[in-house]
């Protein structure tokens, strides 16, 4: 029986780069009190802005407690739901945050490490997503703006809580944004919340990543 673990924080964030809709917090809402596996589902909305994005991470840390923390946020292009496998120490924002920051070639954490890898089953989160039937893959870049910012800082923390696991999951716009940008890929927000079950219940489940047998899982 895997451990109980009585919180999982989930995070999105909100919409940015002139954007109504943020999916990755739209997902994470609609699964707010969402009992699974003895663990309950917290949703925590995070600013898309450098420095202060972490911050509200730290605040909802320490006010959850969590046992299990999934990072969600959007990456516009994308065609399936991604586990990252990397978070890197460097903020190169190709565009600015929601407070008109732009950091260049920076470092997440001064002195931190390079990369952190997620906690996260990865793999093993791809093959549930697929075997229900959901578009996934893993991902080995979460980028350099916000989302990876958010996700390194996060990982950082998380060295100094033996037992809590995490990482982050980039999700493909809503069906609306791909109608006001014609040509980018979407995925309906019914399955996208669906995907959510499917990689809390296996994060909790699953402990240890799976070695794929026989078949690879990318
Ligand atoms: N996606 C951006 C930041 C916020 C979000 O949802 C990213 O991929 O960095």
């Amino acid at each position: 029986m895997p451990a109980v673990q009585p919180t999982v924080l989930v995070t999105g964030f909100e919409p940015f780069d002139n954007d109504p809709v943020n999916p990755s917090w739209e997902v994470a809402r609609a699964l707010d009190g969402w009992a699974c596996m003895g663990a309950t589902v917290r949703a925590v909305q995070l600013p898309c802005v450098f420095g202060l994005a972490a911050e509200r991470l730290d605040q909802a840390l320490a006010q959850w407690q969590p046992g299990l923390v999934v990072g969600l946020g959007l990456a516009g292009g994308r065609t399936e739901w991604q586990p990252e496998r990397v978070a890197i120490n460097c903020d190169d924002a190709r565009i600015a945050d929601n407070a008109g920051r732009q950091p260049i070639d920076t470092p997440v954490v001064a002195g931190g490490p390079a990369a952190y890898f997620s906690s996260l089953p990865v793999k093993a989160i791809v093959q549930a997503l697929r075997a229900a039937g959901l578009p996934a893959s893993v991902s080995n870049t979460a980028g350099t703006f916000v989302c990876n910012h958010v996700f390194y800082a996060l990982m950082h923390r998380l060295t100094g809580r033996p037992g809590v696991r995490g990482g982050f999951v980039h999700v493909p716009c809503l069906p609306e944004q791909a109608a006001r940008h014609p040509g980018l890929p979407s995925m309906a927000l019914p399955a996208q919340i669906e995907a959510l079950r499917v990689t809390v219940r296996t994060a909790l489940a699953v402990q240890t990543d799976i070695v794929a047998e026989g078949g690879q899982i990318h």
